[in-house]
């Protein structure tokens, strides 16, 4: 192995791959990184599905560094400071109705397991204490915390790791009838039956909560068909379950509202979310909670700690700065608003793909999309590492990959013309691998 690279265990990377060919991001500046060897490329995934306001965005930098001029850190355990605070309340006035109290965490990984133990907690609180089942769903990524992998649906992220909670999972809603779909494809009447098996199985007296994501990212942006999270809710409020929308990826733009629980008019209990609320600046996250949530915490003694449960750097006041600086960058620029304008140039983008070599389905939503390969000769993903490298290598545009699907989220800022030429630059490459 390349000894300029084993010091660092990269996360979720064929590291001795990685080290036979560097693939190195030296600098950042709007809808483009710069690579070791110069080159300007376009960022279609914004970092890790997080830099919604473009890179190196001058009002961020400048909020952070005074920000760590004027006071660095300071606990939040038993004392405050008023940019968390300040936060709080923006984001509150930003999230649905009765979502009105937020938990700060670092990462989409901590806001999960926060929502899942305030889920757990809440159910004991209110006397319902053997609710203590979590209903995840296959194919779904909820980070890479123990509860996070235990309502996660992928088997790599689990096998080695036990299941630590009860859990249990829906069917995922991937369908392949309704490939190529643009936008929400159509429901097939059964996907939802299985909550109610579920529940017949488990009785709803067991389960605290069901998680999914929106609109799944990671395992390939897998679309919700319509009125699927509607009947979801409906199902949950019929047995007493929570519902938690992870939206670690959906929130702030990526589908057009400031929400997907908005964009979708579905009212989850808690929301998780991460990435984009700094732009990916600073690591940050936060968990959304209800009124009803909340105030079944608020009710003992009021000397003792509600929630046993919170970290070193909850609501990190150059977090807190850089988030507010990004929210002020979201609201002048009207970027939630310039995402879905620009949804449907992107969807015809995408789809625009549908004719190249091997490409099985194209889905989209807002501002992702997946374009999934058949599976090359030596197998799963290997055709579809073979584009990305080329993109990286020779196309110019960073686009990325998961099994056979790659997938594009490119910062909020885009322009139609960097969509265009970002979806002209991946035919070529798909095109052009074998
Ligand atoms: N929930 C969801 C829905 C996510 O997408 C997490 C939780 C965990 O967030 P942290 O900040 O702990 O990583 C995520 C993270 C990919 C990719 O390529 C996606 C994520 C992370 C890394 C890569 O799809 N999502």
């Amino acid at each position: 192995m390349n000894t300029k690279t084993s010091a660092f265990w990269m996360p979720f990377t064929a590291n001795r791959k990685f080290s036979s060919q560097p693939k190195m991001i030296e600098g950042g500046d709007g809808m483009y990184y710069t690579t070791e060897d110069g080159r300007k490329i376009i960022d279609g995934t914004a970092g890790l599905w997080c830099c919604n306001a473009g890179h190196s965005r001058p009002e961020i930098v400048e909020a952070v560094s005074s920000q760590i001029k004027k006071l660095d850190y300071a606990p939040s355990f038993q004392l405050g400071h008023p940019k968390a605070f300040e936060l709080a309340e923006r984001l509150v006035a930003l999230s649905p109705a009765t979502l009105d109290h937020v938990f700060f965490t670092n990462s989409g990984s901590e806001s999960v397991d926060t929502a899942l133990k305030i889920a757990l907690a809440y159910q004991q609180l209110r006397g319902k204490g053997q609710k203590q089942r979590l209903i995840g769903r296959e194919k779904g990524y909820h980070g890479t915390g123990f509860g996070g992998i235990s309502v996660g649906g992928l088997g790599n992220n689990k096998r080695f790791f036990g299941t630590a909670l009860a859990t249990d999972h829906l069917p995922h809603t991937l369908n392949s009838e309704n490939a190529f779909s643009r936008g929400l494809p159509e429901a097939n009447k059964n996907q939802l039956a299985e909550l109610e098996a579920i529940v017949a199985l488990h009785d709803a007296s067991t389960i605290a909560a069901v998680i999914v994501e929106p609109v799944v990212g990671s395992a390939g942006v897998i679309v919700p068909p319509q009125g699927y999270l509607k009947k979801l809710r409906e199902l949950c409020t019929a047995h007493d379950i929570l519902l938690i929308f992870d939206e670690v990826i959906t929130a702030f733009g990526r589908i057009g509202s400031a929400f997907a629980a908005q964009e979708f008019e579905v009212l989850p209990d808690i929301i998780t979310t991460a990435k984009a609320l700094t732009s990916g600046v600073i690591p940050m996250g936060a968990v959304f909670v209800s009124d009803e949530i909340h105030e079944t915490f608020m009710k003992g003694p009021e000397n003792a700690i509600e929630l046993f449960h919170g970290y070193t750097y909850s609501g990190h006041p150059v977090a807190a700065a850089a988030a507010l600086a990004c929210l002020d960058i979201y609201e002048k620029e009207k970027l939630f608003e310039h995402s879905k304008a620009i949804s449907s140039h992107f969807e015809d983008a995408a789809h625009g793909l549908a004719n190249c070599a091997n490409v099985k389905d194209v889905r989209n939503y807002g501002l992702m999309a997946a374009i999934e390969l058949n599976s090359g000769p030596s197998g799963v993903g290997t055709r579809a590492f073979e584009v990305f490298n080329k993109c990286f290598f020779e196309k110019d545009i960073l686009v990325r990959v998961t099994g056979d699907v790659i997938a594009l989220s490119p910062p909020l800022i885009a322009s139609e013309q960097e969509i265009t030429r970002l979806f002209s630059q991946l035919a070529e490459a798909i095109n052009e691998t074998a």
